[in-house]
């Protein structure tokens, strides 16, 4: 049968036998709940997946209650209707609380957004056939868990590979935004809670009138799922919209023009999320503009959102992209320090800088940014890629859980104390009120939203770690894979071998022992050029010669990067010795000749990695092809055809790479398979 793709892992398929393990409640009560209410849009969820699961139709209220119901609602309401309840007092905001245990199944939220989260999760464990009698809590691990869209107001999306905008169309907010509320609701089953919806290379007429009217009605339809919209903006508005002849801010009328935008936004959606600025980067305007500091222009938005709740995300992806590769010092991944350390403690309480992960731009292997332990006394956010720009675009099948939890379980040792990044960015480890996490989707009008089935592994992880960055990646896999194409074993078994080998072999053929990518970086970022990353500003630089690659990045001898990380740190990549092969090339500039801890020579390892890399890419045809008759045709077919063009390219990659290398340093494989044989 043909299966809806955009139902992703909502379908809520029946369960067999599912009537016999579990003996439904009759009916279902979701508390106080108002049309716009998260719990009336629970209630109706609960209806539509025990429709789906068990075949059986529960009438849905909104008070009372029979011999068994569902309830879901807040604590208060649910203390309102029943009386006070000990269970929940460790609750926390988005946080639910869920009782399977007795005649009625509880849903408890903090607020009506956590009250959403557990009727999800409730509706998730029963559609994996978990019958289990129970009660737990379950609290997020950080407030800030957003999406960002790099949507344009044409309906084109920079680095979206699923198709034009659910957004925008025309320069205009579309008509239609049922795709935008759908949207919402798979990002409200993950747990989400924003979501910036147009790109950080703003376009300024989405301020316009007709405009605005528009992002209130795409707040309107995203709010009963608890998705709080917000919106990326130029900096230069005031100036290159509004008329105004500057847009320094520190200049008074730029201010206002500001505070006044803010408030003509709020009035048509009181609950924004707030704003997202990227800021004298990649050409954008910015305070520098005016000498003034980039923290005097996270502060003029700090301002004008405070009244109304707002935050600002702040981007520390600040760079000069006109670097000189002859000077030896020069280095782009010093930028964002650089920028940022001297204005730690300089931004409003409601500001969030927002890091990508690495210090780069995410590559296919790079260390943990060193902003992440450099800001003491400020709010900061992991910034993450979900679309992959950079591996595969998802023509490549690339599982991206197990390289986000490298970063975010990678121990920054600030004062020599453990500092994971996951516990700096959740406010927790320098004590700060906000952060988390805000990852970039770029979902298109495509029925499988990211122009790939089995991408949506990828944003389902994303919300599973923004949660809870715990949480382990296979694990996470196959909870989606149960939800998204049923309980035969031999689906999930191959689906995880596939997605667990995915990252390591596309780091084998596009970029391996930190040599961070070798994929075009001019323009299009997809298939080999290894060619393109030197002799240009953009800094992202191999510095690959005939005999010798890599970037110095140490204290004594190089750009002094690995000194922006803390002692214990520092001191690890600064030696060859200590620094862990796979990043090797990013912080050490060495011959072809060197050997590293495996006895390889770096260029036997190239020519190796590369001949590994496109291996594995080749078996995932056959391991999907035992699939057939498993897994509906559409989308069997459809990743069918991912995998073949995959299993080619890998090949396209493995030769073009070991040819560049091999003509460059002229030094044979070992294995004779390189060069003219
Ligand atoms: O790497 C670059 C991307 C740009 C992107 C930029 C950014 C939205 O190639 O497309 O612009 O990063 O993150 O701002």
């Amino acid at each position: 049968t043909a299966e809806d793709g955009s139902q992703a892992w909502l379908r809520y398929a029946p369960v067999p036998n599912a009537n016999r393990y579990h003996s439904l409640p009759l009916s279902i009560v979701a508390l106080n709940s108002t049309k716009s209410s998260p719990v009336y849009t629970a209630g109706q969820e609960l209806q539509k997946g025990i429709k789906g699961i068990f075949q059986e139709q529960l009438n849905v209220n909104s008070a009372g209650k029979g011999s068994s119901s569902i309830i879901v609602g807040t604590i208060d309401a649910y203390s309102k209707a029943y009386g006070d309840c000990d269970e929940f007092k460790e609750l926390e905001d988005d946080g639910f609380y869920l009782s399977t245990e007795g005649r009625d199944v509880k849903i408890i939220g903090k607020n009506e957004r956590g009250a959403l989260y557990g009727a999800f999760e409730y509706l998730s464990r029963l559609a994996q056939g978990n019958f289990a009698s129970d009660s737990y809590l379950a609290n997020p691990h950080a407030p800030i868990r957003w999406t960002n869209e790099w949507d344009n107001m044409d309906g084109s999306i920079e680095r979206g590979y699923g198709g034009p905008s659910i957004f925008f169309q025309n320069g205009y907010v579309a008509d239609n935004v049922t795709r935008a509320a759908e949207y919402a609701r798979l990002l409200a089953s993950i747990r989400i809670n924003g979501i910036i919806i147009n790109n950080v290379n703003a376009n300024v007429t989405l301020l316009s009138a007709r405009n605005i009217e528009g992002l209130g009605r795409l707040a309107d339809v995203m709010r009963p799922y608890g998705v709080q919209l917000g919106i990326s903006l130029n900096f230069s508005s005031p100036q290159s919209f509004g008329g105004l002849s500057s847009y320094d801010p520190l200049d008074p009328s730029v201010d206002a023009w500001w505070t006044n935008t803010t408030n003509t936004i709020y009035k048509r959606v009181p609950d924004m999320a707030g704003y997202l600025v990227k800021a004298n980067s990649e050409g954008q305007p910015g305070p520098l503009t005016y000498n003034r500091t980039l923290a005097d222009g996270a502060n003029m938005f700090a301002r004008a959102v405070k009244p109304h709740g707002g935050v600002i995300m702040f981007r520390a992806f600040v760079y000069d992209n006109h670097i000189n590769e002859s000077n030896w010092k020069n280095d782009r991944a010093n930028a964002a320090v650089e920028f940022f350390k001297d204005l730690d403690g300089k931004f409003d309480e409601n500001v969030v800088v927002q890091i990508k992960y690495g210090p780069i731009d995410f590559q296919v292997r790079e260390p943990a940014s060193p902003l992440f332990s450099t800001l003491r006394n400020t709010s900061t956010s992991i910034e993450l890629q979900v679309t992959p720009e950079y591996l595969g675009q998802n023509c490549h099948l690339v599982y991206l859980a197990p390289l986000w939890k490298e970063i975010l379980d990678f121990d920054t040792r600030a004062d020599n104390k453990s500092s994971k990044v996951s516990n700096i960015i959740s406010g927790q480890r320098f004590k700060r009120p906000l952060g988390g996490s805000a990852g970039v989707v770029n979902v298109g009008t495509n029925t499988t939203w990211l122009g790939s089935h089995l991408a949506m592994s990828n944003l389902y992880a994303y919300g599973a770690l923004a949660w809870d960055p715990s949480a382990d990646s296979v694990d996470i896999l196959r909870e989606w894979i149960r939800l998204t194409f049923g309980f035969d074993e031999k689906v999930s078994d191959t689906i995880i071998e596939m997605s667990m080998k995915s990252w390591p072999a596309y780091e084998n053929y596009s970029g391996n022992l930190g040599i961070q990518t070798l994929t075009d970086i001019i323009y299009t970022h997809f298939g080999p050029n290894p060619a393109s990353q030197d002799g240009n500003g953009w800094g992202q630089w191999t510095r690959a010669d005939k005999f010798s690659i890599g970037m110095d990045r140490t204290v004594k001898n190089g750009t002094g990067n690995a000194g922006q990380y803390s002692p214990e740190v520092a001191q690890r990549y600064e030696n060859i010795e200590t620094t862990p092969d796979n990043l090797l090339l990013w912080f050490h500039h060495v011959n072809y000749t060197q050997k590293l801890k495996s006895g390889k020579s770096v260029i036997q390892h190239f020519y190796d990695a590369h001949y590994e890399g496109a291996a594995t890419a080749q078996t995932f045809v056959s391991l999907w092809e035992s699939l057939k008759g498993k897994v509906d045709e559409e989308r069997y077919n459809h990743i069918m055809f991912r995998q073949v063009f995959q299993a080619g390219h890998s090949l396209v990659w493995r030769d073009s790479i070991n040819q560049f290398y091999h003509n460059l340093s002229e030094i044979p494989d070992e294995a004779k398979r390189v060069g003219n044989h």
